[in-house]
């Protein structure tokens, strides 16, 4: 098939997932065009069946708002007519569903239907489509989709809660390449840099939004290291990063906190990671979390959102209601106490991790591709 993929390409889980399964497509033959704004980070390399068309807006001082939606579905209907391509999967509803029904009908207009496959990561349901200035136009968008899923189920269930939505939504959780992620050939990054030799790895990775309560990380790991020894690994960047930086100092941590920023060392991290904090507000699916276990790294997280459905409790991690970080601490300690508990659920999360490879999940998306261009 020839499918166009239409994603944020930055930093940003859905963005990640939607580059993942672009390449992974295009690895089992299918033609793909990555149509955004910037080349994806996790897209290095191009070749017959991957291609990068740039979306280019251009600045007009009369726009107080620059039209990437207009800009977004002109250049998809060209290169949907140039490449002949045959679905068009947009991730992230906001503004990729509207640019994509917009292209649907002006390519309608010229004789040719194209199904529109939307993909709802999360925020663009939870946090921002939400918005009474949104509401409107993301329904509309997903009711005028011809596929619709969603990452989790508590995500399918939050879009009908949220939403006046007349479309099946399709679950199809989010994935791992558990090969491609445990390539420890590439892994240079050396422990030592990161912590002594007695001291457990704790990690943390993502945007630094509010919504992922960074602070709770902190705190979770400054009663950690209380009574185990420990370093604490901040990846990522975004608002709340100097707000973090300014409580491990007021903690006395610091020495004990390295804030690494956005680095493309995420595999070496994780590789000697001995656990992942994820005390988010909400979290569609959580996919830090998964790709943590795929390196046999347990979990504590909040119980919100898909995180259930992801980390299980007690057997890949633990989880506690958001903000409790006495019971997200104790359960950490539990954990990182002995070894033989430790190896357990290291094991154990990467059992879970398995659950979600990239070759199970992947069919999924191709049988709706299928059954949409029947339709
Ligand atoms: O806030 C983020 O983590 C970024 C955001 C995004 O849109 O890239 O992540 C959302 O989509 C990811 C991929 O499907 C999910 O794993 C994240 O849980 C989800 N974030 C939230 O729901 C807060």
């Amino acid at each position: 098939m020839k499918i166009a993929i239409v994603c944020y390409p930055t930093f940003g889980g859905s963005g990640v997932v939607a580059t993942e399964l672009g390449l992974e497509l295009a690895h089992r033959g299918h033609e793909v065009h990555f149509i955004t704004y910037r080349q994806p980070v996790r897209l290095a390399l191009l070749n017959s069946n991957v291609h990068y068309h740039e979306v280019n807006v251009p600045e007009y001082p009369l726009f107080h708002y620059q039209p990437y939606e207009l800009a977004l579905s002109s250049k998809l209907v060209d290169m949907v007519k140039l490449y002949k391509i045959e679905v068009l999967h947009v991730h992230y509803a906001i503004p990729h569903a509207y640019a994509g029904y917009m292209a649907k009908q002006m390519l309608k207009e010229q004789g040719i239907d194209i199904p529109m496959v939307t993909t709802l990561h999360g925020t663009d349901i939870t946090l921002v489509g939400n918005h009474p200035n949104y509401k409107t136009a993301v329904s509309f968008s997903i009711n005028h989709s011809d596929v619709v899923t969603a990452v989790s189920q508590d995500l399918k269930e939050e879009t009908y809660r949220l939403f006046d939505i007349n479309k099946e939504i399709h679950v199809i959780p989010n994935f791992i390449e558990l090969e491609k992620s445990r390539n420890e050939s590439h892994i240079d990054c050396q422990r030592s840099v990161m912590a002594q030799k007695e001291e457990r790895i704790i990690t943390h990775i993502s945007n630094f939004r509010k919504v992922k309560r960074i602070p709770d990380v902190v705190k979770i790991f400054y009663k950690i290291q209380q009574k185990i020894p420990a370093k604490l690994m901040m990846v990522g960047d975004g608002p709340e990063r100097v707000k973090a930086e300014y409580l491990c100092e007021e903690l006395g941590i610091s020495d004990k906190v390295i804030f690494f920023g956005n680095s493309n060392e995420i595999d070496s991290i994780l590789a000697y990671s001995d656990l992942f904090l994820l005390p988010s507000e909400t979290e569609s699916f959580g996919l830090a979390a998964l790709e943590a276990m795929a390196w046999s790294v347990p979990v504590i997280s909040s119980n919100s959102g898909g995180l259930p459905e992801v980390n299980e409790e007690g057997v890949s991690g633990y989880l506690a209601n958001v903000g409790d970080i006495d019971t997200m601490a104790n359960r950490a300690i539990a954990i990182l106490d002995n070894n033989e508990t430790l190896a357990a659920f290291k094991e154990n999360a990467l059992t879970v991790a398995k659950k979600f490879d990239i070759a199970q999940i992947l069919p999924q998306y191709e049988s709706l591709y299928q059954n949409a261009l029947k339709s």
